[in-house]
């Protein structure tokens, strides 16, 4: 036993060196990694258990859209013990997982629940943060490190009379913990983002009727989910270091190969369909990462997939009027993020299901008895909203974090976030934020394995340099706004209706449009984050305590 495990617990502690803000993925690992550091601790949650955005989107049919082998943390002690169940896990069962992972780990200890951050303060004379919970407990810390997710303030429903409407009304992001029984019911759906197409076949089979209205429409890739048997289970536990050393060397951090081929290097309309085929009947992201490697890049290889799902959503769907309503053409695919279905285009053949396009009539208000889009007023008994998130810098803009001379992280941002790596911010010394804004985008547990151990040795050298105080020089976040702004370019991905995507933010109303995050896969920031340990961290200015004062 270490001397640590003789600490007080959490409950009595409100200072330590470093603060943990959220248990969500990236908290409890970066709990985890302090404890490793010895480095004293203590975790805040908002919620009254860990899992962060796997504690509150426990809509029916939540689930993973990344395969379960490399949605995980690669900690030997808790691959040994844990065995996933299927393909892509359903929200419990990542739930569970995450609170496995901080019993193994012992780190649940640290963490204070029911804890909704307030604010946090800077103080340059103490170099000390205090963060203020919305119960009024307050926290100091050296390290205040903000692990709040990407997705995890909804956006506010947008429409008028929200309070009038007499019936139910739920958002899938504040799904009740009880079930709720919507049969013999008139449901609506609003949104067709991936939440909305994992609710909608369940409630479909629930509810009397069921009603969407869809604003935009997905490229949705079929599941394909399966349940993993016990000689899989064992491959993962026994190769554990292969599959790591896979999803790590894969662009957006999957256990996959690469295609190995781009449009031109296959000739044959036909081999062209027969490899769209294969990577359709393996469902989910291979569709994406295993037909070709140059789907995001160049317009004809796009062109070819965004066609092919089309023709999918064509034969499944038996209405063409309907069909044609669910087909996207405004936009490449992948330029949103594409969701993952289990049975959604054929969900549109039930009798109960109707699809309601709001570009042509869009929804107006909500009403005592319904839902009112500009053609007509639709009878109601439940309304459920999906309607995404204030993405990225949502869970900081509603936080009032204060840095040094008391400049509001919110008025810094008001234009977008300025952040070196997505993890240090200029004027905010000691934020070291677990996978902020514009930090990169793949697999989530993978950059939050790549964040962490960075920052984890950051801590580490900062301690043997007697160094306490970090931050991003703002000529460094600059230049990290222009690179992410720049691969964002180079990418399909700024083309078509991009404006629509949350990936700039334009999917919440008043939001600067600016890219939220590095898209230049896994290798390159990994490469960006090892520059910056390896010239000692010359993007940052550094000193301690004692030199307070002199910068
Ligand atoms: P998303 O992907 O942002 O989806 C939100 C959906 O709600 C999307 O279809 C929106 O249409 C729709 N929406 C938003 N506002 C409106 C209004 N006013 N009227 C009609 N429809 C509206 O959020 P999700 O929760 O589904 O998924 C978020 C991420 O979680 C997901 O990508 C995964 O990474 C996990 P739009 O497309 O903006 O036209």
């Amino acid at each position: 036993m270490s001397a640590l495990n003789d600490a007080p617990t959490a409950d009595q502690r409100t200072h330590a060196e470093a603060i943990v803000v959220g248990a969500g993925f990236a908290g409890i690992r970066m709990l985890v990694e302090l404890r490793k550091l010895g480095i004293p601790a203590l975790g805040l949650e908002a919620a009254a258990d860990v899992g962060g955005t796997w504690y509150w989107n426990r809509y029916p049919g939540a689930r993973t859209d990344s395969e379960a082998w490399s949605y995980a943390l690669p900690l030997p002690e808790v691959e040994q013990e844990w065995a996933w169940t299927e393909r892509y896990p359903a929200q419990a069962e990542v739930q569970r997982y995450i609170a496995f992972v901080a019993d193994r780990m012992d780190v649940r200890r640290d963490i204070r629940f029911n804890q909704r951050l307030a604010s946090a303060v800077y103080d340059e004379y103490s170099n000390l943060w205090t963060l203020t919970t919305e119960s009024g407990d307050a926290f100091t810390c050296t390290y205040f490190l903000p692990a709040l997710g990407h997705l995890t303030v909804a956006n506010e429903p947008p429409f008028l009379g929200v309070g009038e409407f007499a019936g139910e009304i739920y958002q899938t992001s504040k799904w009740p913990h009880e079930k709720v029984d919507f049969t013999g019911k008139r449901v609506a759906v609003v949104g067709t983002g991936s939440s909305g197409v994992q609710v909608i076949p369940l409630i479909a089979e629930e509810a009397e009727h069921l009603t969407v209205f869809q604003r935009t429409p997905n490229y949705i890739m079929p599941a394909r989910n399966h349940p993993l048997d016990e000689e899989f289970q064992r491959d993962l536990r026994e190769n554990s270091a292969a599959h790591w050393a896979k999803a790590n060397n894969h662009f957006f951090g999957f256990a996959m190969e690469p295609a190995g081929r781009t449009y031109d290097d296959v000739t044959s309309e036909e081999e062209r369909q027969r490899i769209f085929e294969e990577g359709w009947q393996k469902g989910g992201f291979r569709f994406a990462f295993e037909t070709f490697d140059d789907l995001v890049l160049d317009q004809r290889s796009n062109d070819a997939a965004s066609e092919f799902i089309r023709s999918k959503i064509r034969e499944t769907v038996k209405d063409p009027a309907t069909a044609e309503l669910l087909s996207p053409r405004t936009y490449p695919y992948i330029a949103k993020r594409p969701p993952t279905g289990v049975n959604y285009f054929e969900t549109y053949n039930r009798e109960n299901v109707t699809l309601v396009d709001v570009n042509e009539a869009p929804i107006e208000a909500l009403t005592p008895r319904g839902l009112r889009t500009s053609r007509q007023e639709y009878e109601l008994d439940a309304i459920v909203l999906a309607t995404g998130f204030d993405v990225s810098t949502g869970a900081y803009s509603r936080t009032d974090i204060r840095g040094r001379d008391g400049v509001k992280l919110s008025d810094v941002w008001a234009d977008g976030p300025e952040t070196y790596l997505g993890l240090s911010a200029p004027g905010f010394p000691n934020m070291l934020m677990v996978c902020g804004p514009q930090s990169v985008y793949i697999n989530h547990p993978i950059a939050v394995e790549m964040i962490v151990s960075w920052l984890g040795r950051l801590l580490q050298w900062l301690r043997d340099n007697h160094h306490d105080r970090i931050e991003a020089t703002p000529e460094m976040a600059e230049q990290w706004a222009h690179t992410i702004e720049a691969i964002f370019r180079s990418t399909l991905m700024s083309a078509g209706t991009h404006a629509h995507s949350w990936y700039v933010g334009a999917n919440s109303e008043g939001k600067p449009r600016k890219v939220l995050f590095h898209f230049g896969g896994a290798a390159l920031y990994s490469q960006a984050l090892t520059d910056a340990a390896e010239n000692n961290y010359a993007g940052f200015t550094l000193s301690t305590k004692a030199t307070a004062g002199q910068r």
